[in-house]
């Protein structure tokens, strides 16, 4: 294990009382979903919902909708790197494989939210439905950061 790998852990574990303090996982079938959160964005304009996803079940399962009243349209995006550039581009699925936990996060896999039809106003919440092929659906409340936030509150 590197010093760096050390100073990593340290830091998660600091965290940890932190992460107590916020709502527990939302479960459904074999997956849990925790930390959802977006970034404060005004009416009409775009908005990208991020969060982690645990299979904690022995069979892979895939993430293949995404829905909200809050959006004309909801899409699942990745990012990819086009030249010097970062474009997002839209997948049809996101890959959810048994016992592991994929983050959607800034620069990376993220909910997309086209056309919001209202602001997304800090320290409120906005609901998404997640759709999972197996799994079946489960609604979850993204919390407003600031703008530029970089991850969830904690
Ligand atoms: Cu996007």
């Amino acid at each position: 294990m590197t010093r760096r790998t050390l100073l990593l852990l340290g830091l998660t574990l600091a965290a940890a009382p932190a992460l107590a303090q916020h709502a527990p996982p939302q479960q459904v079938g074999d997956i849990a979903v925790a930390h959802p959160w977006t970034r404060a964005a005004g009416q009409g304009g775009t908005g990208a919902g991020f969060l982690a996803i645990s299979n904690r079940g022995a069979v892979a399962d895939r993430l293949v909708g995404v829905a909200t009243p809050a959006a004309r349209v909801a899409e699942l995006h990745t990012h990819i790197r086009d030249g010097e550039v970062m474009r997002m581009r839209p997948v049809p699925a996101i890959d959810l494989p048994a016992g592991q936990t994929v983050t959607l996060q800034p620069g990376g896999l993220h909910l997309m939210l086209i056309g919001l039809a209202q602001p997304l106003v800090q320290g409120q919440s906005v609901p998404v439905t997640l759709r999972f092929e197996r799994a079946g659906e489960v609604t979850v409340q993204l919390q407003v950061q600031a703008a530029g936030a970089r991850g969830p509150a904690h």
